[in-house]
Formats: structure tokens, C-alpha cells, sequence
């Protein structure tokens, strides 16, 4: 089958300074989510992470180590490689800024923006936030801490290369007043408007203090030796990622469909010195950068350099992969901040997972068991009005769910799954195949079942992307033997496909009840 079309979808590359905490687990898990949710629609799909390895802010990281920066960032890296084994993860590649590929592709983009007239050399002289890697002039400062993290700022006086961003406040605020859907959600977008209408400055692209990044052509024949702007640097790994300079066919079958995934911390750098940089050298803009919010712990943001991190490899450890997966897209909309606490957490998975999800598996499969020896029982051919309205549902939610997930809108898109998957535990309340059975109306209990059974048929597709390895589980206890993973909702979704006959497994739990502490 040929794919509908491509979508290209990127988290942003994360600094080696240490572990991986879940807020960055949270965006590669988003990502991978729309990522799988896209392959099951028939999409082609690029999904690209990586890590950010240049920089101040890597260089004093392994100063304090005692260890050279790249041997911190090819130890940590490996944290990132891991997490992503743990979380199930499936990005299409991984890439590292040290890497050669993006090293060429800096230099390609670099001399390009040269040649367009729009790098200069001057003297930096303002303030520099270290742990955003940000630039920031006296007037930008609140209270002389950094406007974004609010630490403390160092004043810099460095020649420095500058990039004519400038140049392209018109045509940005053109792009972003005609395409609503370039920066989401809307709120990010009218901040994002309100700053480049606010005017643009040029932006210093290079530092002569530091030695660890990309040397900079020496362009203007100056004395001083200039290593590129980590963002500068970071930004064009888009590009680099799916092989601008090498493979032309690919790079415009994904480029043009780009999905930038960010928190809402670095949405500056995405929405306003990123499309500058790509107008500068008549690149088309990504289709899409969306901005979300934070995970609180303790009601402050969860970061690296503060004590309130969470440790994604204990969580897992502790409640199981999907229950996490699950969590985050369910609780917090996507593009709002959301407190992440132990209460909330278990009573989600006890309450969705186990009770509305898990019950409807056990009942439905144990009565399989009970009244129809364990197989799968006949298509049914006639249907009862509420039998109709569950089918009419089911088909229903395919769509929204869709809908839904094409917006990113992920807390939405369960909440339709879970309504078929409550509107069926009614429905077998209702029909009370136990009741059925005694009064020997074998047709109905049969048909009861197979209703059930395809609904979780269609629940766990719907919930693959989330939950892939719950839902191939699901799968597997209806006897269906197929690789979820590899499905097409095209073909799959039509009611009716689950065959007659199938030897029914009633497993384990499928989501253990988490005991209230
Ligand atoms: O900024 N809640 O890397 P970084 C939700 N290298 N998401 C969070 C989070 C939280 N508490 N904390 C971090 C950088 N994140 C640059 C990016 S891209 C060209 C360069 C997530 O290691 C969120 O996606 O500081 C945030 O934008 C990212 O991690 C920052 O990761």
C-alpha cells in the first residue's frame, strides 16, 4: 500500500549535561505517540530526536567532571539511548551534533547565509543566560535575572559574528499572520507575534571565549578564532537529520510536512531565530512548531539543574511502562503545564487501566470462556438497536480520535477511546450475558460477546500508539496472533474483522491494581 503522505515529526535535542529527567521523556514520548498514531493512519513517517552536545553550557558540565566534552557527551548520550529502549521509542535516527553529517550541513547553511549578505562581524556586548544558552539585552532583563529561567545573567563584550535577523521581521510576521497553524497552541502564537512585532535585533551567531563547537569560516579575515552559537548550531539538526545535503528526495518528501515538538522554553528559538534562518537561506518554514507546557513535581518546573527532577527509569520501575505512557497524555492536555504526583497517578491507572479497560478484557474474555468454549463466536448478522448504537460509536470514535490526534490534541483523542470503552462495560451491564446464558439464548450471548470482543478489537488499535505493548496483549488474549504494530487503521478499522473461532485467552491482568499507600 502506498502511504497517504509523509509526516516528519522532531523533539529537540537535549544537552548531555546529565541524566535524562521525565520532562524530556515527555516530549520524546509525545512525539513517538504521534509518530506511531501517523504509521498506523498509512503515513510515511520520519521521526527524529538526538542530542545537543556543543556549547558553554556542555563545556563547564565537563569541566566539573574532570572529563573532555566530548567524552561526557559520548557517555551521556547513552542515557538518552537507553531511555528511549525503556520508553519503546521508535525514532527513524538519532543525531548528535558532533556528528560529521551535521558538521557538513552547519557549514552548507552557514556559507549560504554568508553568501545572502547575512552574516557581519561586530562586538557583542549585553547579557548571557547560561543555562538557556540566551542572549538578552539590559531592557529584556527582569530584575537583572534572565526573563525565560530567572538566574542570574553574565555580562559579555566579545567580537562576535552577526546574523541579519533583522531582515526577516516582516516576512515572519507575514507568516504568521497568514498561517494560524504555524505555531501552536494559539496563546504561544500571539506571544510569539507580539515579540517579533516588538522588533527584531540581529542576533550574535559565534564566541571567541569558548573552543568546544563548530569553528566559523573565518569569514572576515579576523584574528580571533570563533566557534558557532550553540543554538545556531542545534537548530539546523532538522536539517541534518534527514540528510538535506545528500539526499535531496528524501529531505523534501519530509521537510515539508515538519512538525517541531518543543516545550514551551524554547519556543523563541523555534518560532522566531529558526524561520529567520531558513527565509535567510530560501528554505521553506516547518509546517508546524508546537509548544507544551511544563511537568511541575512539587509545583515547580522539573529541571536538571534543580533537586526536583524525576527519574523516568525509576517511574517505569516502579508502575510499568504504559501506565506512564498513558499518564501524561491523559492528565495533561498537551500544551498546558501539568503537576505530576504519585495520588493522581495511581488513581488514574487504577480507575482508566484497570477498572475500565482491564475489567472489560477479563469479564469479556472469562465469559468467552464460560459460554462459548473459549472461540471467538459467529459475525453476527443482525443487530439489536443498542448493539447498532455501539458499532455507530465505535465508528464514530475512529474518526474523532483521529481528528484529535492529527491536532496533537492527545488528552482529547483518549477521552473519545475511553468513551467507547465505558459505553461498552455499560452495555455489558446491560445485556447481562450471565442472565442470557441461563435462560439458554445462545444467539444473544454470542452475539453479546462478539460485540465486545471487536469493540477491544478496535480500543486496543486506537490505543496502540499509547499503549503498544498493553495492545498487542489485548490482541493476543482475542486470539488474534497479527503484529499491532505494523497495522493500517484503513484496513483494520471496519467493523466486523475479527474472525470466528479464535481460541480467547484470559491472561493475566492486563493492568495491575496499584495499592493506595
Ligand atoms: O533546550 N516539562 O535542551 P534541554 C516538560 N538543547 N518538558 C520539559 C521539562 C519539563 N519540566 N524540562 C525539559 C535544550 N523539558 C536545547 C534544545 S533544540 C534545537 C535544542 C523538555 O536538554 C522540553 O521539550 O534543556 C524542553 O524544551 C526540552 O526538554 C529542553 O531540553
Amino acid at each position: 500500500m502506498t502511504p497517504a503522505s509523509s509526516f516528519y515529526i522532531t523533539t529537540p535535542i537535549y544537552y548531555v549535561t546529565g541524566k535524562p529527567h521525565i520532562g524530556n521523556a515527555y516530549t520524546t514520548l509525545a512525539a513517538d505517540i504521534a509518530a506511531r498514531f501517523q504509521r498506523l493512519c498509512g503515513q510515511d513517517v520520519f521521526f527524529l530526536t538526538g542530542t545537543d552536545e556543543h556549547g558553554q553550557k556542555v563545556l563547564e558540565a565537563a569541566k566539573k567532571q574532570g572529563l573532555p566534552p566530548q567524552a561526557l557527551a559520548d557517555e551521556v548520550v547513552q542515557n538518552f539511548h537507553a531511555l528511549n529502549r525503556l520508553l519503546q521509542v521508535t525514532p527513524n535516527d538519532f543525531i548528535r551534533t558532533t556528528e560529521e553529517r551535521h558538521r557538513q550541513v552547519v557549514l552548507a547553511f552557514l556559507q549560504k547565509v554568508y553568501d545572502r549578505g547575512d552574516i557581519y562581524l561586530g562586538e557583542y556586548e549585553d547579557w548571557y543566560c547560561l543555562p538557556c544558552e540566551a542572549f538578552y539585552t539590559q531592557t529584556q532583563l527582569i530584575h537583572g535575572k534572565c526573563p525565560s529561567c530567572q538566574r542570574d545573567v553574565q555580562k559579555l563584550k566579545e567580537e562576535s559574528y552577526f546574523f541579519r535577523m533583522s531582515n526577516y521581521e516582516k516576512a515572519l510576521l507575514e507568516h504568521l499572520h497568514r498561517h494560524a497553524e504555524f505555531v501552536q497552541p494559539e496563546t504561544r502564537r500571539n506571544e510569539v507575534i507580539r515579540f517579533v512585532e516588538s522588533g527584531l535585533k540581529d542576533l550574535s551567531i559565534s564566541r571567541t571565549t569558548i573552543d568546544w563547537g563548530i569553528p566559523v569560516p573565518n569569514f572576515e579575515k579576523t584574528q580571533k578564532k570563533h566557534v558557532l552559537y550553540v543554538w545556531f548550531d542545534a537548530l539546523i539538526n532538522y536539517l541534518s537529520g534527514i540528510d538535506y545535503l545528500k539526499n535531496p528526495s528524501q529531505f523534501e518528501l519530509y521537510w515539508n510536512t515538519a512538525t517541531h515538538l518543543v516545550g514551551k522554553d524554547i519556543l523563541r528559538f523555534h518560532a522566531v531565530y529558526w524561520p529567520c534562518m531558513l527565509l535567510s537561506v530560501g528554505l521553506p518554514l516547518p509546517k508546524r512548531i508546537f509548544a507544551h507546557g511544563w511537568i511541575t513535581h512539587g509545583s515547580q518546573k522539573m529541571s536538571k539543574s534543580r533537586e526536583n527532577a524525576l527519574d523516568p527509569f525509576a517511574l517505569v520501575e516502579k508502575y510499568g511502562l504504559d501506565p506512564v505512557r498513558y499518564y501524561f497524555f491523559k492528565e495533561i492536555p498537551f500544551g498546558l503545564d501539568g503537576e505530576f504526583s504519585d495520588t493522581t497517578f495511581i488513581h488514574r491507572t487504577n480507575s482508566d487501566l484497570a477498572n475500565d479497560l482491564g475489567n472489560l478484557l477479563s469479564r469479556s474474555t472469562q465469559m468467552v470462556l464460560n459460554y462459548c468454549e473459549g472461540k471467538t463466536p459467529a459475525i453476527p448478522q443482525n443487530f439489536s438497536e443498542e448493539d447498532e448504537a455501539l458499532k455507530h460509536l465505535a465508528h464514530h470514535v475512529i474518526t474523532e480520535t483521529q481528528r484529535h490526534m492529527d491536532q496533537l490534541a492527545f488528552s482529547k483523542a483518549l477521552s473519545e477511546i475511553w468513551k467507547l470503552i465505558r459505553t461498552c462495560n455499560q452495555y455489558l451491564e446491560n445485556k447481562a450475558p450471565w442472565k442470557l446464558a441461563k435462560e439458554h439464548k445462545k444467539e444473544e450471548v454470542d452475539r453479546t460477546l462478539y460485540i465486545c470482543l471487536e469493540t477491544l478489537r478496535i480500543v486496543a488499535l486506537l490505543t496502540s500508539a499509547f499503549m503498544p505493548t498493553s495492545s498487542q496483549k489485548i490482541w493476543n488474549a482475542l486470539g488474534i496472533s497479527k503484529n499491532i504494530e505494523i497495522q493500517r487503521l484503513e484496513s483494520e478499522s471496519p467493523w466486523g474483522q475479527l474472525p470466528q473461532g479464535l481460541t480467547v485467552q484470559k491472561g493475566e491482568a492486563l493492568f495491575p491494581r496499584i495499592a493506595t499507600p
